[in-house]
């Protein structure tokens, strides 16, 4: 590091992001007694939440149970105005906990970790940022989001464009005048297919540029009642209790029969109430939707019959309906109108699953060998899902080993909280826990609190070194596998796979078990003292 550098600082941990984990465990560990610093790269509070502003960006989890567990007063009388919160609700709420628990002020925004490296004599973190500041930490802790890295393609031709060129995940924060413009969205993934009905309310033309159809379910949003609100703060706790356990925390109805044990009638009768009551608690329509062929074909066809009914050119409806891959595999859309979008006069869909797009050109792009001219670009185009933003922080542990260099096949975590040979690193939803696969919230406060337990449990003990052992990291790398391969999603060319991302190792990185199931082998593994973790006690070396 370099000697220009200020001087360094000395902290009990440094947390980096200020998102949804960030800000629970800055509270957290405030209230503790432990000194912190957080970095966020933003200007703001919010996380994924501050970046997504595209129009039309909205949580597809209720906010009933999209939202903090952590404080019953904040619960009781937070307002949310909508069954689904759009994004400025959300990053509204993140501000409102930022202030009640005075949080900004322990917060350097606009500024980015550079660096991390451990130090094994003084057992302390050695960490730079891009303001030039050098502090050391015994405590590294990563709560920077699984979806945090935005892609933009490398196009040929790309720099040439005289539009203007936006990504979904990184939005500008004034509002985007689209008035009059003919643009081009490319990608039809979540971010996609909900920003597409509300660009074409705007915009004089919307071309869709779509790789792969997704599955979308309409969320059937709605202002929120105050007797839906009621349902849920009279007896918040026991809910929240309940969501802990449910198999993607949150509390859904579940179906617990399989799709292939009954009638042909009572099959559609059942897809028919789940898709006119919306969301993506269609997958639970029945029991093995994920796990079973014959029943996935069942309601994967259920959709694409819904695309057909609704979009009126049939060819366009053909190229809208998912085939190849298993619905639930890639991550299911939620939507407002995307497919009754394309019944517009001034939406059209251009096919690129044969060729990629070819070029951009100075006023637009080439694709199917036809030149498209464009006042703007969005690209929906996704993210480097829960390693990119990892991996952009130099992040050396033990002999001064990068963790891109040990990650090069893939991430390997035990529980997706921690990595062999990178002690005192912690990974908030990290690769190998339940993370994208449930209610991010749900499971960043069991993160939050299991990180900030074993903190205690190390300072009450005089323990100064935590890191997971080889032998249970890799039993649990195997487990991850294992339980995906139980299921269909390795069917799918998803992000959970690491597949949209050209020479990204392809593994699923989530752990699909279900919340209830983790946390239950996280209790375990605490009641059995940590097993399956390593710990040093304090030396005269690494207390001077
Ligand atoms: O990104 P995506 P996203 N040329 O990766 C296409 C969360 N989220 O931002 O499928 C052409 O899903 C790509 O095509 P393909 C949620 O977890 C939640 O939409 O790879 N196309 C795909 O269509 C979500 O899953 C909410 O063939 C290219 C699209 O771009 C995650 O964020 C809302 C391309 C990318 O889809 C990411 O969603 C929004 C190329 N070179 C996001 N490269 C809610 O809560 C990529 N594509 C509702």
């Amino acid at each position: 590091m370099s000697d220009e550098l200020k001087a360094a600082s000395s902290v009990d941990a440094v947390i980096v992001g200020a998102g949804f984990s960030g800000l629970y465990l800055l509270h957290r560990l405030r209230k503790l007694g432990f000194s912190t610093r957080l970095f966020e790269r933003g200007g703001g509070v919010g996380g994924t939440w501050y970046w997504n502003r595209y129009p039309g960006a909205r949580c597809d989890v209720e906010s009933m149970q999209y939202s903090y567990s952590f404080d019953e007063d904040l619960q009781q009388e937070w307002p949310w105005p909508e069954k689904f919160s759009a994004q400025p609700d959300i990053l509204a709420y993140a501000n409102h906990v930022a202030d009640r628990f005075e949080l900004r002020r322990h917060i350097d925004f606009d500024t980015e970790v550079n660096a991390a490296h451990f130090e094994s004599g003084s057992r302390r973190w050695k960490i730079e940022t891009d303001s030039g500041e050098r502090l050391t930490a015994k405590y590294f802790i990563m709560a920077t989001g699984c979806i945090s890295t935005a892609q933009t393609p490398k196009l040929n031709g790309l720099t040439s464009y005289r539009g203007n060129t936006y990504h979904t995940g990184s939005w500008p924060h004034e509002k985007v005048d689209f008035t009059g413009q003919r643009i081009a969205v490319i990608g039809t993934g979540s971010s996609g297919i909900q920003t597409i009905p509300v660009l074409a309310e705007e915009a004089a033309h919307v071309t869709v540029f779509q790789r792969t159809p997704n599955y979308s379910i309409p969320s059937r949003n709605e202002p929120m009642t105050l007797e839906y609100a009621d349902s849920w703060k009279n007896g918040y706790q026991e809910k929240r209790a309940e969501m802990r356990y449910a198999p993607n925390g949150v509390l859904r109805e579940f179906n617990n029969k399989s799709a292939l044990s009954v009638s042909e009638s009572e099959r559609q009768a059942t897809y028919e109430t789940r898709w006119k009551n919306g969301g993506s608690g269609f997958v639970a329509a029945f029991n093995n939707i994920l796990t079973d062929q014959a029943s996935n074909d069942s309601a994967s066809e259920f959709v694409r019959n819904q695309i057909r009914r609704i979009v009126k050119n049939s060819e366009t409806a053909e190229l809208l309906a998912p085939k190849g891959y298993p619905i639930g595999t890639k991550r299911l859309c939620v939507d407002s109108d995307y497919f009754e979008t394309y019944n517009r006069d001034n939406v059209d869909l251009v096919d690129i699953s044969d060729a990629p797009i070819d070029r951009v050109t100075p006023e637009g792009l080439v694709a199917n060998s036809q030149h498209y001219t464009f006042d703007s670009i969005v690209f929906a185009t996704g993210f480097d899902a829960m390693t990119g933003t990892l991996f952009n922080v130099d992040i050396r542990g033990t002999d001064s080993v990068a963790l891109k260099k040990k990650w090069y096949a893939g991430p390997r975590t035990y529980l997706g909280l921690m990595t062999a040979g990178f002690p005192n690193l912690f990974m908030i939803t990290g690769p190998g826990s339940p993370s994208v696969k449930s209610n991010m919230i749900t499971s960043i406060e069991q993160h939050v609190d299991l990180v900030t337990d074993s903190l205690v449990h190390m300072r009450d003990q005089g323990l100064d070194l935590m890191e997971p052992e080889l032998d249970a990291e890799n039993d649990w790398v195997e487990h991850v596998q294992v339980v995906a391969h139980k299921t269909l999603f390795p069917q799918a060319n998803s992000w959970y796979m690491g597949a949209n991302i050209p020479g990204k190792p392809r593994l699923f990185m989530p752990y699909i078990a279900g919340v209830g199931v983790y946390r239950e082998i996280c209790e375990k593994m605490v009641a059995d003292g940590y097993a399956g973790f390593h710990f040093e006690a304090k030396t005269a070396i690494a207390a001077e």
